[in-house]
Order: C-alpha cells, then sequence, then structure tokens
C-alpha cells in the first residue's frame, strides 16, 4: 500500500511502499555484509537512537532478525538499490553507492515509538534521475573550517547528493595551499568578507575533505574563479592582475551596503563584483593557471576542474574569451574535465566537451541562454543552477536576517517547483543535472550557512534524485515528507530554517 502523505522519505524514491508497522531495533538485531556501509549505518542508527547494533561479518550468525547489506549489479543499477523492511531487513545496492543510499533511506525511516526504536515496514525501489546531483560551498567569501566542511558533507550525502563544489577563491581570499606560488595562502587568505576572519586549506586539509566526500560517494569539485574573481591574487602576486575596474553598480552598490572599493594589493572585504580581472596578455598569467591546475588536478581524484568564468566585467570581452579557451585547454592538459559559469560559452573556441553551469533565470535573460547552448555544441553539457529557485543563498523571504535578493526571494515552494529540462532550449539529455549553489557573503557561520541550506537543499535533492512524472512529486506531498527530517537534522545539529510552509514533525 503507499501511503504518500506518511512516507517520510526525501528525496522521493522512484517506487516505494511504506506501511505503519515497525521493525524493532534493539541489540538482538545484527548488521551483515562486508561494506564500509555497514559501519556507517550502525554509526547513524546509534547517533539518532543512542542503540549501537553489533556487525556481524558472518552472515550466517543467529539472531533475532538482521539487517544485512549487499551488493548485486543484476538487482539495481548505479546508484540504485533494492531495500526491504519487514522481520529483517535488507539493502541490495547495485554498487556501493548504491548500497550507501540505501542506508541514508534507512536511516530516514527510523522512528521512536511508544515500544521504542523500529524501521517502518518497506519495500523500496530506486534509482537518480540525474547522475549529477550537486552542491556549491563558497569558502572565499567565509572560510569554513575542515570539521565544518565535513559536516556538511554529512548532511548533504544523506539527501543523496554526489558532487560537491568548493568555490575556493574569490576577491575576498585565496583558500587552498598552492606549493609553486606560496604567497596566494602567506598574503591573501587571511581575511573574509566584512574583515572577517579568513583561513585555508593545507594540502593535508584538503585531501582529508577529498576522502570524507569520497567515502560518501560525493565527488569534489575544486573552482579557481578565472579571470575575474582575482582581486586576493594581486595581494600576493601584483604582476597578474590589473587594477580594479570601477563600474557604477558597483559604485552605486558599495556605497548603498557602506562597503569600501577594491584597492589594488588591499584586501578587498566588500562583496561587489566585476572589478578585478588577471592580465589576458602576459605568459606569466599562463603559467600560473598551468600550476594552480596542476596542483589541484593531482589533489583531486574526481574528473572535473572548475575555472569560474562568471561576471568578468572588467575583462574586454576579446581578451575573455582569448582567456577561457586557454585556461579550458590547460585543464584538458592537466587531464580534467573543465566546467565554467555558463558567461565562458560566449567563447567560440572553448574546449571541446567542457561542462557549463547555468546561473541564469528559470526565465533566460540576455544572451545566457545562447552562451549555455555553446557548452552543448561543442560537445560538453550543463549542470542547471537557475538562480532564482536553486540558490541557497537567496532569502527565504524579504525580511529573513540572511542572505541576498538580487535572483528573487525563494521560500521552500518555489524552490521545489521547478524544472531543470524546461528552462533552456538544449536535449533533454545536455542537462547531466542541478547543482544548488551557497554563496557566503552573508554567511558568516556554519550555523548561518545551514539556516540557508536547510530545507531548501532537501528541495533540490528531489529535483536532482526523483523521478518527476511520480504522483508524489508534489509541493504537497514533499511538504509533509521533509517535515519528518527535522528529528534527522537535530540530531546531526544541523541548525536547520524551521520554515513556516513546512509541518515540521518532532518523531
Ligand atoms: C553571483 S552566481 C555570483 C557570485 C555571487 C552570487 C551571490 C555566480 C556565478 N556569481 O559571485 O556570490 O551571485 O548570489
Amino acid at each position: 500500500m503507499v501511503l504518500p502523505h506518511s512516507m517520510p522519505l526525501v528525496p522521493l524514491p522512484l517506487s516505494a511502499s511504506v506501511g505503519d508497522d515497525r521493525m524493532p531495533i534493539g541489540d538482538a538485531v545484527r548488521v551483515t555484509g562486508d561494506s564500509p556501509v555497514a559501519a556507517q549505518l550502525i554509526a547513524g542508527i546509534a547517533r539518532r537512537s543512542g542503540i549501537r547494533l553489533p556487525h556481524a561479518t558472518d552472515h550466517s550468525a543467529a539472531t533475532e532478525s538482521t539487517i544485512s547489506l549487499r551488493i548485486d549489479r543484476d538487482v539495481a543499477g548505479p546508484e540504485g538499490y533494492e531495500l526491504t523492511v519487514g522481520e529483517s531487513a535488507e539493502i541490495v545496492g547495485g554498487d556501493e553507492a548504491g548500497l550507501f543510499y540505501g542506508a541514508q533511506t534507512l536511516l530516514q525511516l527510523l522512528r521512536e515509538g511508544d515500544a521504542g526504536w523500529g524501521l517502518l515496514h518497506a519495500r523500496i525501489s530506486d534509482a537518480p534521475r540525474f547522475a549529477r546531483r550537486g552542491v556549491m560551498l563558497d569558502v572565499a567569501r567565509h572560510f569554513f573550517s575542515v570539521a565544518e566542511v565535513l559536516k556538511f558533507i554529512d548532511a548533504t550525502s544523506a539527501l543523496k547528493f554526489n558532487h560537491l563544489h568548493l568555490h575556493l577563491t574569490d576577491d575576498q581570499g585565496w583558500r587552498i595551499r598552492i606549493d609553486s606560488w606560496p604567497r596566494l595562502t602567506e598574503l591573501a587568505s587571511q581575511t573574509a568578507v566584512g574583515g572577517d576572519r579568513g583561513g585555508y586549506y593545507s594540502k593535508d586539509d584538503y585531501r582529508r575533505i577529498v576522502e570524507h566526500a569520497a567515502e560518501r560517494h560525493m565527488i569534489v569539485i575544486p573552482e579557481i574563479d578565472l579571470p575575474g574573481h582575482t582581486h586576493a591574487i594581486g595581494i600576493a602576486y601584483p604582476e597578474l592582475v590589473e587594477s580594479p575596474v570601477l563600474n557604477d553598480s558597483l559604485i552605486a552598490e558599495s556605497a548603498r551596503l557602506e562597503q569600501t572599493l577594491p584597492v589594488k594589493g588591499e584586501p578587498y572585504v566588500g562583496w561587489g563584483v566585476g572589478h578585478s580581472s588577471v592580465r589576458i596578455h602576459e605568459e606569466r598569467t599562463y603559467d600560473f593557471v598551468r600550476d594552480v591546475v596542476r596542483e589541484l588536478a593531482e589533489l583531486t581524484p574526481g574528473p572535473y576542474i572548475h575555472i569560474g568564468g562568471d561576471e568578468s566585467l572588467g575583462t574586454p570581452q576579446a581578451d575573455f574569451d582569448l582567456f577561457v579557451e586557454r585556461a579550458t585547454a590547460i585543464v584538458i592538459e592537466a587531464g580534467k574535465i573543465p566546467v565554467a559559469w555558463h558567461e565562458v560559452g560566449a567563447a567560440a573556441g572553448i574546449a571541446e566537451g567542457t561542462v557549463g553551469q547555468y546561473w541564469g533565470k528559470t526565465t533566460p535573460e540576455g544572451t545566457h541562454a545562447e552562451e549555455a547552448a555553446h557548452f552543448v555544441e561543442r560537445g560538453g553539457a550543463l549542470i542547471m543552477s537557475a538562480a532564482d529557485v536553486a540558490y541557497l543563498d537567496m532569502k527565504y523571504s524579504d525580511d529573513f536576517p540572511l542572505g541576498l535578493t538580487w535572483a528573487g526571494v525563494v521560500d521552500v515552494r518555489t524552490a521545489y517547483e521547478w524544472e531543470p529540462t524546461e528552462v533552456l532550449d538544449v536535449a533533454d539529455s545536455a542537462i547531466i543535472g542541478i547543482e544548488a549553489p551557497l554563496w557566503s557573503e552573508t554567511a558568516r557561520t556554519i550555523g548561518d550557512v545551514e539556516q540557508l541550506v536547510f530545507p531548501r537543499a532537501a528541495a533540490q535533492a528531489e529535483i536532482a534524485w526523483s523521478p518527476h512524472t511520480a504522483p508524489e512529486r508534489t509541493w504537497e506531498s514533499f511538504r509533509s515528507r521533509v517535515a519528518t527530517l527535522a528529528p534527522l537534522w537535530e540530531t546531526a545539529q544541523i541548525d536547520f530554517h524551521r520554515a513556516e510552509e513546512i509541518p515540521w514533525t518532532d518523531r
């Protein structure tokens, strides 16, 4: 029997029936299976319920009931799984990632009732709609520690996101150690927006992030934003950048926000954009890009390196085109696939296969749609981050204390109700997935980040994972399902926003 309104699952599975009966969870239940997911599941159940189930690697161990984990490629495809909960529970993953996602679903079925802890009976068959399900964290405008990033990975991978894009550099700071250009982190990492404390990741820090993400089946995509958003580089290596170009809107916005204007060689702590550029006609700039990309590639097991390309208002168009053609080629030479914001599609000769990230609105403005389509013409693909729905840094309401409003005010329902294949005039197959970015101009702490990200990231997770034609893929169903995540987020000490649109439940 399908009970959509009591089904406590986000993102919605491909097919699921969830009942009211429960499989009791207590000491006599064993977890079997030799996947690393067994330990992750045991830890997840323990965090939530205080009950630490024993792990029996021997499948024949006699017990009252079991949660058994195994992989069978004939039962499910990549990232897919089948899950049943009755007297015992079983998760069969199509691969390790599928097993991991099955475990995340199982954790959403865990409930405390009058008779103690139990798992809701269920029969689920699941697989993702899109292969690329991303979130982005801007660690440049404000810096977040390794521990905070790991917590962010835990909470987003639990929603079945599988890519973490780290926006590592911007006008306000450079956040990743590059051995061949050491002054970047020595001189250009110490401040953040508003003069707040900065910071940076050592290579070991960064490897820890990548490893933690990999254990949760998330690929890390490092972004070095070029050729604009590069004011910080000029603090370390002034010869690489031009003097700030102050446009009228930057001057007006800075005055309105009482932020100082950028001055070459000094830390920039405002959040105006479009004033900085690397020097396009200096060969040294390309030595720099090559070194940075090479060192990043060495730290990156995943296939992508993001070279930015947004809002380069201070770079003449012909220079911009020349630069991004060379930068995308440098990424290919380093053995990686370039990713870039959609403006990069203005350049005719971007490297073939470059993936574009569309951040225009759901009704495209200006040249955004053409620029995005050019990635597809060059044999690449698109990631959809439509700013008026998928941007996690927009305010939930006009009076919400955090966030910006330039793309709109994005309540949870607005975040939920969009369709990534209906924004641009390209083949559906060119859309490889979505990404929800969290820009951190106004987010000074990880608690601020969490307020903006949760619950809206859950809406994006469902858009990325769930079949968009399913009867329960509706706002009414989603709002009652996402309500049941409150106790999970409480357990994980996620400072989520208790949006009034959601009928939050506590058990
Ligand atoms: C636009 S989206 C930007 C960022 C800002 C963001 C704030 C994009 C590619 N660029 O530089 O942080 O808006 O919402």
